[in-house]
């Protein structure tokens, strides 16, 4: 923006900039972005995308990860994550929980609406609690099947350096981790052709997923690198 228009300030950005749709809610909540909110505010938000799913489905599983499952005194934002433990009631929800939370004016901006990866669904947008004094908050809601979601919790808890580091662990011992699942690796030929495909390994536990990386079991709180 600096070479091409000039801009060299948020206000120039605000009045003479063309934004896509998510600079603009980026803008529009800059400074409420900028600062973490307490893990007692995560918690109730949370709690308010519990009670939403649960009016539309009981048994819902929805547990807030990322730096709030690390036991971090602060969030930069709340990553839900969604579930349902009979397997197949997961289905339909995604769409459902994000009306309910629109109409009760819980949602007040979306990023990514939705985002299809597999069966996983993924919502990026922006929150505020009811209440006079209460600041608009990042959040991301993820919903999968329960067959995936020991791997899609460890995912979502991070950090993002830990997976970086587990990923590549278990690339060294001939598995693949991702947020669907623990599979052993493809195998390719010399050529790159593949010989063999991967197959998913049983990971019902997040400490199934150390077990079979031969690694002690971790706590959410010393996952941060
Ligand atoms: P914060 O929001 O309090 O700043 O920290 P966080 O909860 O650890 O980070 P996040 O940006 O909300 O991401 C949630 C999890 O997503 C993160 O802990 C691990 C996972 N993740 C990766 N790779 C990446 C990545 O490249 N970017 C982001 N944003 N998240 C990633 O595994
Ligand atoms: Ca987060
Ligand atoms: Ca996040």
């Amino acid at each position: 923006w600096v070479p091409l228009c000039g801009f060299r300030t948020l206000d120039d950005i605000r009045t003479k900039a063309t934004l896509t749709s998510q600079q603009a809610v980026g803008l529009k909540h800059y400074a409420d972005f900028l600062e973490r909110m307490p893990r007692e505010e995560a918690a109730e938000i949370e709690q308010t995308v519990r009670q939403a799913a649960l009016a539309l489905k009981p048994g819902l599983v929805c547990v807030a990860c990322g730096s709030y499952r690390r036991g971090k005194a602060t969030c930069g934002d709340v990553d839900v994550l969604v579930t349902h433990p009979d397997g197949h009631s997961h289905r339909g929800v995604f769409n459902k929980l994000l009306d309910s939370l629109r109409r009760s004016g819980f949602l007040t901006d979306d990023l990514v609406s939705q985002e299809d990866n597999g069966e996983q669904k993924k919502y990026l947008g922006v929150c505020r609690l009811p209440g006079p004094a209460q600041r608009h908050r990042r959040l991301d809601i993820i919903v999968v099947p329960y067959r995936e979601f020991a791997c899609a919790l460890l995912y979502f808890t991070g950090s993002a350096h830990f997976n970086r580091s587990m990923r590549a662990l278990a690339k060294t011992k001939g598995m693949s981790l991702s947020e669907h699942a623990l599979s052993s690796a493809v195998v390719r030929g010399s050529g790159g052709a593949k010989v063999s495909s991967g197959h998913t390994l049983p990971t019902p536990t997040e400490r199934d997923v150390f077990i079979q990386l031969g690694l002690p079991y971790r706590e959410p709180s010393e996952r941060d690198w």
